[in-house]
């Protein structure tokens, strides 16, 4: 199919509104696939011609091509493969000529595909020809293998629906959309500029710079569907952008959300970029230094070369239609007060830089973020998302026998970081959960397990919120508590404390009468003495509660918060 002019509509995969009701109802009784979220980004930009000329999911003949050659078996250049993936249990229920219903996650047919090749790929091959080597440390690659389905359905997609978006509607555009607003606008040069990050001072000059140099206006248009993992979430991005937004002259420049999901395929990823934009309608693209690099592999090296990207670019930017902006790189010199293109500094001049790691450590621990850097409303935004560490929140995890202390010491933990303020304090006690989370569960190993993760969603929630939890589970096997560190980990510090009270001073101590109860045999699987406890090899903190008053004992707990950065005392 050849490309339509740069401001002529592209095609789209959508039937008319009311082919779209009719086609819906035929479809509620075919078979169907919910679609994962990145099947959900993938298949919008195939309906709205974004991935054009694709016309669905890739066939087997397609995929072998693209894989190999980067080209669709036609010849047409195409560099990422865009599958289906799908279970073992559905793909046995497809045949080949049959049409499975696309939904999203609430049940809505966005699609049907009329499935034209089913087929079980060989992903390590997949993973070496498109990401350049079959190693798990490439997120696309963990991705392929951990997360992907291990059968391939192929066919053409009859779009009924694009999906629901909520968020920052007025700032999402279709190609044809864009198109049009070109068009309206009367913007026959537009220079794209794809981003995953925060823009600060150095991208505002380079992207500015570059438009002005192109003759051509500007289309910032940062990715929202799914980027590298660890990213600054899109809704934080997006606020940053609307701030940046005001730094070019009026009318200049345009914002639009890109719902891709990314696979940081390097240089096959730069060719993607370049058509998904040729598609939107733009003349330009800027390339940069490691575009969509995923950084390093499991040998410390990083997956593609720093100019790879470029390199193939400008060798197929004229079969894409889209013309390659070097992306220079702009530095600040402290004598001359301004951004300059590195290669023009003057020798001796003094240049000024804060490097990514070096900015999320400022974040975190809330130092200044000199304005020549970025604008102050960008930092703004990133410090309410990212606020220093000792406003975040965490989670004290006490582990223990019954009866080694964990709850009273807890309790004095808890009112003394009360007496402090700032954050709100949650204690989910062992018994106090057994009583208002997990009533109807015993002491199995599977039930202690249930138990112990509930009691991690909840702190995990608490911490995101940026509160504390303060958690004091008997939790007896490492695995569940490993598993609750990782929950907790991804929104803020996980601080595990061993209680390590002997069992015969527990038992001395026997305070419920439990102990007593469980050498009778009236309580059965009872921890410590019928049942397991694996104490943890590398708590944050170990007490023994023997001869030591309850305060020394919370105020150990201080000290390692406040060592972690987590308090002020
Ligand atoms: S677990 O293993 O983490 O799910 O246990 P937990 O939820 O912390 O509950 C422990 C409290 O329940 C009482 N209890 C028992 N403990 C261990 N084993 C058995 N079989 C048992 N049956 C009842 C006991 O009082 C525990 O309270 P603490 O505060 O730990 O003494």
């Amino acid at each position: 199919m050849s490309l339509p002019a740069n401001h002529a509509p592209i095609p789209e995969l959508f039937v008319a509104p009311d082919a779209a009701r009719a086609r819906r109802l035929e479809a509620a009784a075919l078979p169907s696939w919910d679609l994962s979220a990145r099947q959900i980004c993938d298949l919008e930009l195939l309906m709205n011609g974004g991935f054009f000329p694709l016309r669905g999911f890739l066939g087997r003949a397609d995929y072998e091509s693209v894989v190999r050659d980067m080209r669709l078996a036609d010849g047409t250049l195409w560099p990422i493969p865009v599958t289906l993936d799908v279970s073992e249990v559905f793909a046995a229920r497809i045949e080949t000529g049959q049409d499975i219903a696309l939904r999203d996650p609430e049940g809505v047919i966005l699609a049907i595909l009329h499935v034209t090749d089913k087929w079980t790929p060989d992903k390590a091959r997949e993973a070496t020809l498109v990401f350049g080597a079959d190693d798990v440390t490439h997120p696309a690659v963990a991705y392929l293998h951990r997360t992907a389905g291990p059968i391939y359905l192929g066919g053409t997609v009859t779009g009924l629906q694009p999906p629901t978006h909520y968020d920052f509607r007025a700032r999402r555009d279709s190609p044809n959309d864009l198109r049009a607003h070109f068009r309206k606008l009367g913007w026959r040069r537009v220079i794209a500029f794809q981003t995953r990050n925060p823009l600060h001072r150095a991208h505002q000059e380079l992207t500015f710079r570059a438009a002005r140099e192109a003759q051509a206006n500007l289309l910032i248009h940062p990715v929202v569907g799914m980027t590298k993992p660890g990213d600054v979430d899109h809704f934080t991005r997006v606020r940053c952008y609307e701030a940046v937004l005001d730094q070019y002259p009026a009318a200049t420049t345009h914002l639009s959300l890109l719902n891709l999901a990314m696979r940081m395929a390097g240089p096959r990823e730069a060719l993607w970029h370049g058509i998904i934009r040729r598609n939107h309608g733009c003349t330009h693209m800027i390339i940069g230094r490691d575009h969509a690099g995923p950084g390093k592999n499991a040998q410390g090296v990083d997956f593609y070369g720093p100019y790879d990207a470029q390199e193939l670019f400008r060798a197929h930017e004229a079969e894409i239609g889209i013309e390659m902006v070097d992306f220079r790189q702009m530095v600040y010199v402290q004598e001359r007060a301004q951004y300059e293109p590195r290669d023009e500094v003057e020798p001796g001049a003094t240049i000024l830089d804060i490097s990514g790691t070096e900015l999320r450590r400022r974040l975190r621990e809330g130092i200044e973020i000199p304005e020549w850097f970025s604008f102050p409303s960008v930092v703004a935004e990133l410090r309410r998302t990212s606020p220093p560490r000792s406003k975040q929140g965490f989670t004290v995890f006490f582990t223990g026998l019954s009866g080694s202390g964990k709850s009273t010491i807890a309790n004095a933990l808890m009112v003394r970081l009360m007496e402090m303020g700032g954050r709100p304090v949650t204690l989910l006690d062992g018994d106090v959960v057994r009583k208002h989370l997990s009533s109807e569960l015993g002491f199995s190993k599977e039930h202690r397990h249930i138990n112990i993760r509930r009691i991690g969603y909840v702190a995990s929630e608490i911490t995101k919120n940026g509160g504390i939890a303060i958690c004091a589970p008997i939790a007896p096997y490492g695995a569940t508590r490993r598993q609750v560190r990782e929950m907790i980990e991804e929104f803020g510090a996980f601080l595990e404390v061993h209680i390590a009270t002997s069992l015969e001073e527990c038992e001395r101590r026997d305070r419920k009468g439990l102990y007593k109860l469980a050498r009778e045999g009236k309580i059965k699987e009872f921890t410590g003495i019928s049942d397991p406890y694996e104490a943890p090899e590398t708590p944050e903190l170990r007490i023994d509660t023997e001869g030591q008053e309850v305060d020394a004992c919370a105020q150990q707990v201080l000290l390692k918060l406040e060592s972690m950065g987590l308090i002020r005392a």
